[in-house]
């Protein structure tokens, strides 16, 4: 085999469009974060439902990560380096019941997006308050937001403040309004029909 018949992965998902900026994009307002009573649950199929203050919740192990993001909008950004707590350490401490299959991740607003637990599971998962050596922009999701890199940026909810732990998949804010419920962006599930 010659060097010009070998194919290299792409980095790009397919029907995406590279951007250096970070664009910003949600639903609504960006919420005021008041510490004193910001809190973080994991509840549902779990062994003991747990509760963390902003302080429990800033005192747990830290990693950091170097991900590409993509958006279902067709923007793709090219490694950033966030840093926070692996979601499965948060799920560790709630202790995940066999019974449990998908996740609602739950944020400020009511903003709710659903995925199969084993994305919370990868290594890959960060609950992140830190992106590319600085705190979190409000706009992106201060004080804490979900970063799951293998799906579509919407699953991961900025301004999170919980994870519910399912039995049953649910839908979640933007799966109700027209896309698509697991959302590989390298099998390009950008949109699907309502249930
Ligand atoms: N709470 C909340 N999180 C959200 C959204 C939202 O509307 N509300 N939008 C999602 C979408 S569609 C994308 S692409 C990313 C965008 O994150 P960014 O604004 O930091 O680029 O946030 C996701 N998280
Ligand atoms: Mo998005």
């Amino acid at each position: 085999m010659n060097a010009q018949s070998r194919s290299v992965p792409s980095r790009l998902p397919p029907g995406q469009q590279e951007t250096e900026k970070w664009p910003v994009l949600h639903y609504g307002t960006v919420p005021r974060f008041d510490p004193a009573r910001w809190d973080f649950k994991v509840f549902g199929e779990v062994e003991q439902p747990v509760r963390l203050t902003y302080q429990e919740f800033m005192a747990l192990p830290k990693t950091t990560l170097t991900c590409d993001i993509h958006c279902v909008t067709a923007w793709s950004k090219f490694g950033v380096t966030f840093e926070g707590v692996p979601a499965k350490a948060v799920l560790d401490l709630a202790g995940v019941k066999a019974s449990a299959k998908f996740v609602m991740v739950h944020a400020e607003q009511g903003y709710e997006a659903n995925l199969s637990l084993e994305y919370l599971f990868a290594p890959d998962a960060l609950l992140a308050h830190r992106a590319d050596g600085k705190d979190l922009a409000p706009e992106h999701g201060w004080p804490l937001r979900l970063v799951v890199p293998r799906l579509y940026f919407w699953k991961s909810a900025k301004w999170v403040r919980g994870l519910e732990l399912m039995a049953q998949d649910r839908r979640g804010f933007w799966e109700r309004n027209g896309y698509h419920n697991q959302a590989d962006p390298w099998k390009e599930e950008r949109y699907s029909d309502p249930w």
